[in-house]
């Protein structure tokens, strides 16, 4: 039977078992949109601003491990979606983005909203479409969710002009794909992987860094087992949280830029470095030329071509981290097992010493809401049993170092790109696909101003997540650097005066709004705000002068790190950049 390129749309996502998208209606794809309104089987979940479309399809991928949908119209639709598109892609998040585009025969004529997204998104996704003709459709669709799913995960664009959306053609729907220059390998090399084991049987101060990789091909488990058999304790690079538990005695936590002491003293004291499903971000390593001067480093991971990008590599493993895993597991057991818990004492005691000499802190005593303080009633109040989604900035760092995460998937979070703005729609699609779920948006006050619009979406659509807005009135980490790298001058970084009431922002999209601003209301609050089913912000007035520490300062090997006690020591003494 013939059916209309909306039609096929429509139809080819539920085959690949789509229940939701969210999006924006816009001229070109009114045709979309008008079957939408009678659709049954597939929700589109409204937004008020396309970004906010992207992101929410980005945090229900996160959440889930499916692909995310997103479904906008052409030109500034089409253009509003670029930064949640650059978002899943430096994070390796599976998501379609299917845009309206102008007739085919208007392609190229500057005609009303046309722009170019093919070629604005080329170097962010990881690959796009421009559908021509009808009958390719249906196998598009198919190739799209494909990519977007396998290998390194990544966002995919299909470009939809309208005559391809109105005209004809017969339903096909393939049983599989085979694209015949995409074929990731996903069975790590036998020979590598017994190497890495003799390597990692060998050293004496052995080092896990799992990164992202491990929770999208859903590794946890076999990591844990990993870490447990060999003795090897584990850091998290802030994309791999939640890949291994964060209260396990084996974690040493995130590493890096705002890394605790003793994963970053680890890293450069270490003999081997076995980084899993990781890219060596340069907010991990530091001054490459200084990174782990005395290890070997195993690689393991989907994508070659993130191999060697940035730092040399000992021995390579090209393959699905799950599968390597699982194999190197068992020839692990087979060879290697009481010895190794024997050479690795002094490495564990050395680690254990570390820990005592510098765990995380903050002023615990102090009157005012430490936005730490803050983090650790969540932690304690959920039992560690939320989905966390943040903004960027310090509010982001604070929400990684104190709040335990131990399962993946439960840390949502714009790593690669960093983008404000992120956090509460993707904390809106987590919550889609998680209903009874607490789904907490950690915020800044600056950073919740960039899509704040999406509380109406939460609202409309009974999602309950909740906004805790760690309100400082600054752009908190631009601050941050300006106070010990430009002496203070807080160049258009105060938001002060115009700090919106968040309390009547939430009140006007009929949502709730909570304040605190002594210490003694923070639980109180957070106890209301978990109670009440429907979306609610908490406006924490935190101590504006507390800053994320330890920090490594840009372009500094990562154990030169600054500390909170040097600060309260020395106020005096400026601490200077490092080029
Ligand atoms: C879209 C975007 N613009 C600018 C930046 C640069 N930036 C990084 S952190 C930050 C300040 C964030 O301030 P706020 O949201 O108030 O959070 P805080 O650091 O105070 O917790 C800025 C401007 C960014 N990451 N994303």
């Amino acid at each position: 039977m013939k059916m209309t390129g909306s039609e096929i749309l429509l139809e080819s996502l539920k085959k690949e078992g789509v229940k939701h998208l969210f999006g924006y209606p816009g001229g070109v794809v009114l045709n979309i949109f008008d079957l939408l309104h009678d659709e049954k089987d597939l929700q589109l979940i409204l937004t008020r601003h396309e970004q906010g479309a992207v992101h929410s399809a980005d945090g229900y991928a996160r959440a889930t491990g499916k692909v995310g949908v997103a479904l906008v119209t052409s030109g500034p639709g089409a253009t509003n979606t670029v930064t949640g598109i650059a978002t899943a892609a430096m994070d390796s998040i599976p998501m379609v983005v299917i845009t309206g585009q102008v007739p085919t025969m208007l392609i190229g004529n500057d005609a009303f909203q046309e722009a170019d997204i093919v070629g604005i998104t080329r170097p962010c996704t990881k690959y796009n479409f421009l559908v021509k003709n009808v009958s390719d459709l249906a196998l598009t669709i198919k190739e799209a969710f494909h990519i977007a799913s396998t290998g390194r995960p990544g966002p995919v664009l299909i470009d939809l002009p309208k005559d391809v959306t109105t005209s004809k053609a017969e339903f096909h729907w393939p049983d599989q794909v085979k694209i015949r220059s995409y074929n990731p390998t996903y069975e790590g090399n036998k020979y590598m992987i017994t190497q890495a084991s003799h390597m990692i049987a060998k050293a004496k101060k052995p080092l896990i860094i799992a990164g992202g990789g491990v929770i999208s091909s859903d590794a946890s488990k076999e990591l844990r087992e990993f870490a447990e058999i060999t003795g090897v304790p584990v850091t998290m690079t802030m994309m791999g949280l939640g890949g291994f538990p964060g209260s396990h005695k084996l974690s040493l936590g995130m590493l890096g830029m705002h890394g605790t002491y003793y994963a970053n003293k680890a890293v450069q004291d270490s003999d081997l470095l076995i980084a899993i499903g990781m890219r060596f971000d340069d907010r991990v390593t530091g001054k490459i030329d200084a990174f782990a001067p005395n290890a070997k480093i195993i690689h393991i991971d989907i994508d070659p071509t993130s191999i060697r990008k940035n730092v040399r590599v000992d021995l390579p493993i090209v393959g699905d981290v799950k599968r390597v895993l699982t194999v190197m597991n068992k020839v692990i057991h087979d060879e290697v097992k009481e010895q190794w818990a024997e050479v690795r004492k002094a490495w564990t005691k050395q680690i254990d010493a570390w820990k005592k000499e510098r765990p995380m802190s903050y002023d615990r005593d102090a009157d005012v809401i430490k936005p730490q303080y803050v983090i650790e009633k969540i932690n304690e109040l959920t039992k560690g049993d939320a989905i966390i989604a943040t903004e960027v900035g310090q509010n982001q760092m604070w929400a990684a170092q104190f709040y335990k995460y131990d399962k993946p998937r439960t840390w949502l979070s714009s790593g690669g790109l960093g983008t404000m703005g992120y956090g509460l729609p993707a904390a809106i699609g987590a919550q889609l696909a998680f209903p009874n779920k607490l789904v907490i948006d950690i915020a800044g006050d600056g950073s919740i101003q960039m899509n704040i619009q999406e509380l109406a979406t939460a609202v409309i659509n009974k999602l309950p997540v909740k906004v805790a807005i760690l309100n400082n009135r600054f752009l908190g980490m631009v601050r941050q650097w300006q106070e010990l790298f430009f002496q203070e001058r807080y160049s258009h970084t105060k938001l002060d005066e115009t700090v919106p009431d968040f309390v009547k922002i939430a009140e006007a999209y009929s949502a709730v709004g909570l304040r605190a601003t002594k210490k003694s209301e923070v639980e109180p609050v957070l106890k209301e705000a978990f109670a009440i089913k429907r979306p609610v912000i908490m406006d924490f007035v935190i101590d504006w002068t507390e800053k994320v520490y330890p920090m490594v300062p840009a372009g500094a090997a990562i154990d030169q790190m600054l500390f909170r006690e040097e600060e309260v020591k020395k106020p005096e003494k400026k601490l200077k950049a490092v080029k």
